[in-house]
Order: C-alpha cells, then sequence, then structure tokens
C-alpha cells in the first residue's frame, strides 16, 4: 500500500485519579473519528494510559508499579484492540511497561489492521533525572522509574509501508532517525509528553519548546526522506502543563498537519509513501554519499573530547 490516511490522537490532560477504562474510552472515541475520516493508521502519545506519572517522586515499589502494565493487550486496553480490529485501523500508543522478569520501560507498540501488535520499542533516550532534584520547579523521574531501552531503533513492514517508533526525548537526537534512516524506514511514529511552561517561566518558554519539538521532527524527516508523526500529550495534569503541537511532516519536512489545541484532538494527513523515493534517491542516497570512515566519534565517544 503507498498510500495511507494517518491519524494522530493527541490526548489532553489526564489526571492522576483518572482510570485507565475512562482513558481507553476517550482513545475509542478518536479511533472512530479517524474512522469516520477515512484514516488506515492512528498514532497516540507516549505513556498514553495514565498521567505522565515520571513527575512524581516515588520510593515505595509498590507505589510505583500501579503505573506499569505487565501485559498488552490487557482487560483495560483490549476495548481498544478490539475496537481497532473492528474498524480496521492500525494504532500505535506508549505505555509503561514491566516484564514478566521485572525489567521496567518506557514502550510503545504498533499493531496491523487485525489489532495483531506487530512491532515493539522500548524509549532509549531517558532525559530528567534519578533522584529527587530540590532546584526543580517539577520532578522528570525518567532515569528513576524506567531503563534504557534494550531493543534498539528497529523497523517493521506494516500494512505495506517501512514504520519504525521512537518516543518524546528520542526525537531530539538525530542518531535516532538515522538509524532508522539506514533501514529504509518511510514513516516514524513519536509520541510525546513535553512539560510546557508554568508560572516561573515566560510565554516564549512555550514557543521555543514547540519550536524544538517541530525542529527535530521536521529535521529527521527531511534528512532521512520519510514520513514523521509525532503526537503530544497536552494539558495541564495535577496542576503540570504538558504541551501540545502535534504534527505530521512529509518527507520534504513540511507539515501537513498540526493540532491547534491541548485536548483531545485529531490530526489526519495522507501520506504518499512514493515521496519518499525521491529523497532517497537523490539528496539522501547514503550509499552514494555518505563517508563512514569519518563518522567513528558517533559510535565510539558518550560525551564530547577536547582536544585542542
Ligand atoms: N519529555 C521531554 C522531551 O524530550 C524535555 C523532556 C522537556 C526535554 C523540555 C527538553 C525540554 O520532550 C520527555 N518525556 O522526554
Amino acid at each position: 500500500m503507498t498510500v495511507m490516511k494517518i491519524a494522530g490522537a493527541q490526548l489532553g490532560a489526564i489526571q492522576k485519579a483518572e482510570s485507565r477504562e475512562s482513558v481507553v474510552k476517550r482513545m475509542i472515541a478518536l479511533l472512530d473519528e479517524a474512522a469516520s475520516k477515512g484514516a488506515d493508521m492512528v498514532v497516540y502519545p507516549e505513556l498514553a494510559l495514565t498521567t505522565f506519572f515520571p513527575r512524581w517522586y516515588m520510593e515505595d515499589q509498590a507505589e510505583i508499579d500501579v503505573w506499569f502494565e505487565t501485559e498488552m493487550p490487557n482487560a483495560a486496553t483490549q476495548p481498544l484492540f478490539d475496537r481497532a480490529r473492528a474498524l480496521s485501523i492500525a494504532i500505535t500508543f506508549g505505555y509503561a511497561e514491566k516484564t514478566p522478569d521485572g525489567h521496567y520501560f518506557n514502550t510503545s507498540i504498533v499493531t496491523d489492521r487485525q489489532a495483531n501488535i506487530v512491532g515493539k520499542y522500548r524509549k532509549v533516550h531517558l532525559p530528567g533525572h534519578s533522584e529527587y532534584d530540590m532546584e526543580r520547579a517539577f520532578q522528570h523521574l525518567e532515569k528513576r522509574y524506567f531503563e534504557p531501552g534494550d531493543l534498539g531503533f528497529n523497523v517493521w513492514r506494516n500494512e505495506g509501508v517501512i514504520m519504525g517508533m521512537a518516543i518524546c526525548n528520542d526525537r531530539r537526537w538525530p542518531e535516532t532517525f538515522r538509524v532508522l534512516g539506514l533501514q529504509g524506514v518511510e514513516l516514524v511514529t513519536i509520541g510525546y509528553n513535553t512539560p510546557s511552561v508554568n508560572s516561573q517561566m515566560s510565554a516564549e518558554g512555550l514557543e521555543k519548546r514547540l519550536f524544538h519539538s517541530d525542529l527535530s521532527l521536521q529535521a529527521g524527516a527531511y534528512q532521512n526522506s520519510t514520513y514523521v508523526v509525532g503526537v503530544a500529550k497536552a494539558g495541564n495534569e495535577d496542576g503540570h502543563p504538558l504541551m501540545g503541537g502535534s504534527i505530521i511532516v512529509d518527507p520534504d519536512g513540511f507539515v501537513l498537519a498540526r493540532a491547534v489545541t491541548e485536548e483531545d484532538e485529531l490530526i489526519i494527513a495522507e501520506c504518499d509513501f512514493e515521496k519518499c523515493a525521491f529523497g532517497k534517491k537523490t539528496i539522501f542516497d547514503f550509499e552514494r554519499h555518505r563517508r563512514i570512515e569519518h563518522y567513528g566519534r558517533i559510535t565510539s565517544q558518550t560525551g564530547v573530547i577536547v582536544e585542542v
């Protein structure tokens, strides 16, 4: 299939007290809206089933485990998988994963149109910190609650499209897109939860953050000649604002659709994957143009080494 209608299902705030069942009902409403607009795939945000809990400092493992799913699908999400199958729509969404052998990841899955899980990704780039930080206006404890992803950046041929997944902070690292680009990726889906400005920050703080999100997603798309769909969890969660800014970007880096609210909002665009070919055969024909003999630092170094 070379043309797909892809929808981004931005979610508004999920309060700490909101149940997964309630959130799944909201996700199904967006799925129904997407179906009414002819969508073939729906992309949901990072950690789509719960509030962005890494903002809360917790020590008791039982309290932490409450936020994690031990199987997928499960009782709370089965209605979403059933609806997607009934509508013949592929879906991707993020959630907190606790594995049977006790590992914790910030995970996303993608299904085919029969609601079969065809791919799983575990977030590699974890921002923030692992201990309580008194200096911060708000905590960002992803390094406390999640392990770095252990699956790498992979692609799957799903419904005829070579697609890959990343999550939130991954979009800020060009390595994410390039590793997918080197596998021929034509569609990258990226859910995110990005804290917005709060009272201590100026309004242009939000404008700058939205700009950096757009810049990262558009650059990733253009430099790897792929579609990119970035979908936010937005709104004010228990007094903590998250920014919106969900967009669908084409292989030239142009924005095809953009969310305008910080609520549950569907954006949609027709994606013709033939459009990926031109860039991959010309400017970004990696085989013809890359000079890997000069790129060694990218995998041999983690941090900066100043030698001058
Ligand atoms: N959130 C943020 C993100 O990468 C962040 C972390 C916030 C980075 C603000 C830079 C500026 O969008 C997650 N969940 O990765």
